[in-house]
């Protein structure tokens, strides 16, 4: 049997890893070599991603592969929209600065000001939200022009990546259709939006499709770590995307949420759908691999979990995740709802506190331990995605009777149900490591070994168990789900 190894950088908001992807013909299989926290670090006042320990942890990585045997390429797959700015020898500017700091406070009022906000949606076809490249760009231009002005080259952060080990400059193209820059029909910077907007247009450097090789690993770092100079593929950059190559499917319409920090809840699609009614739903066209559109809902996700833990460590009590779950599943319905995207859950900081202000200021039951707290959470969660779902079928006029969850957040058994309860659907979960699956098939299938996308989720749920959950009718959720959404969603 063939034995055919590459390996995946996946880098979350919370954690990354490296992974070994071996492919003998059939089926992938994956070795965990290293994992590593994501730690953003608050310098004065500013919220920054630590890119120099990720680049270090890429070199762990890249060490560790070196006793696996032989490796054909490596693939690198980061968040959405944010970047590092280079200057004309091509050195950082400023370390990158974190989606959720404070600085595109007020940027999207600057913008509508001088591009009218349904312009920008005809083009990009993006869900707005503040944290977008756009209007982190438009802080820049703000407050600190200079730094614009000095900028030679704009990479986002798996291309920036990309960059550091081989030395080439591109953007990977599912990663460019989360900067709210990109014309979603032409697959190409949007000259409208960046001249209306005064940015620098040479920043931009040209667009790649996944699966494209981009280069060789640096003589430099490979003579560093002594290894091979191994092939750098762009893969699908944005995690979400490559995490959409592992839907273990083989229909062509299907719903998937990807669940981890974030929650994107949506569909895939052959074309853009950009119209009144996705506009007024403010539903994201995102570019994925083999050219699809995903067509989807960010959604906060399993980010007010991972916040609130972080809390409850700076107040001296450490949970596991798993804890976290086996103690809200003992609580049992709760009368505690938050609209999960409210504004004030996307900042880092005291996140149990803010839901309980949530729960007393709309005059419901206020959570009054961590069990209640996760407890709401995950509840919440299950009935913004029915909203999302709804939402989705409203834009597309079709209906799903399978909801498909991949990622991390499938761990907890929880949430499953209580997702297959409230959308009173059937939900498959699995693979946990979408990401990282999709990651090395976008790596197979641009080395040779797998045909395409249709191949690929054969391959990978022939490699992957996935497990049902049958909606129950322990409550009645129709009835909750229509008074919260009266309440707090409209
Ligand atoms: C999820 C994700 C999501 C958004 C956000 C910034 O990791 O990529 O799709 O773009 O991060």
């Amino acid at each position: 049997k063939k034995d055919v190894k590459v390996l995946a950088l996946d880098f979350g908001a919370s954690s990354g890893r490296a992974i070994i992807g071996s492919f003998d013909g059939e089926k992938i299989s994956l070795k965990e070599i290293h994992r590593f926290t994501n730690d953003p670090v608050i310098l004065l006042d500013t919220m920054y991603w630590d890119v120099l320990r990720l680049f270090h942890d890429i070199k762990i990585g890249l060490i560790k592969a070196k006793q696996e045997g032989e490796i054909k390429s490596l693939g690198i797959d980061t968040w959405g929209v944010d970047f590092g700015l280079l200057n004309k020898d091509g050195k950082l500017l400023e370390n990158p600065v974190h989606y959720r700091d404070a600085r595109t406070k007020g940027m999207m009022e600057k913008v509508f000001a001088k591009l009218d906000k349904d312009t920008v949606y005809s083009i990009t076809g993006n869900q707005f939200m503040e944290l977008n490249t756009l209007f982190q760009l438009m802080a820049l231009k703000e407050n600190q022009p200079e730094l614009l002005q000095k900028a030679e080259t704009l990479l986002l952060m798996p291309d920036l990546l990309n960059y550091f080990l081989s030395n080439e400059k591109c953007t990977e193209y599912t990663i460019a259709s989360t900067t709210q820059l990109l014309d979603a029909k032409n697959k190409t910077w949007s000259s409208e939006i960046i001249e209306n907007l005064d940015l620098p247009k040479n920043i931009f450097t040209k667009i790649v499709q996944p699966g494209t090789k981009i280069g060789k690993l640096s003589k430099q770092i490979s003579e560093e770590l002594g290894i091979n100079e191994i092939d750098v593929i762009a893969v699908a950059g944005h995690d979400t995307q490559s995490a959409m190559v592992a839907v273990p499917t083989q229909e062509d319409d299907f719903i998937f949420l990807s669940c981890g920090t974030w929650s994107l809840l949506g569909t895939e699609l052959k074309t853009p759908i950009i119209n009144e009614t996705s506009a007024s739903l403010n539903i994201t066209n995102e570019g994925g691999a083999d050219n699809k559109t995903s067509f989807l809902k960010n959604i906060i996700g399993l980010w007010l979990i991972q916040e609130s833990r972080r809390q409850w460590i700076r107040e001296g009590k450490e949970y596991g995740f798993g804890e976290l779950e086996q103690m809200a599943s003992k609580v049992g319905m709760i009368n505690s709802f938050i609209d999960t995207d409210s504004e004030e859950f996307i900042p880092a900081g005291n996140i149990p506190k803010r839901i309980q202000e949530y729960c007393k200021r709309t005059g419901q039951y206020v959570p009054q331990n961590e069990a209640e707290i996760v407890r709401c959470i995950d509840q919440s969660l299950a009935v913004k995605y029915r909203f999302a779902l709804e939402q989705i079928e409203m834009a597309t006029g079709k209906k799903y009777d399978t909801l498909n969850i991949i990622g991390g957040g499938i761990q907890s058994k929880l949430l499953c149900q209580l997702t297959a309860d409230v959308c009173g659907r059937k939900v498959v979960a699995g693979p946990v490591e979408a990401t990282v699956m999709g990651n090395i098939a976008l790596q197979l299938m641009a080395l040779g070994e797998i045909k395409d996308i249709k191949e690929a989720r054969k391959i990978i749920a022939n490699s992957e168990n996935v497990t049902v959950y049958e909606p129950q009718k322990d409550e009645n959720w129709d009835e909750i789900y229509k008074n919260v959404k009266e309440s707090l969603l409209c």
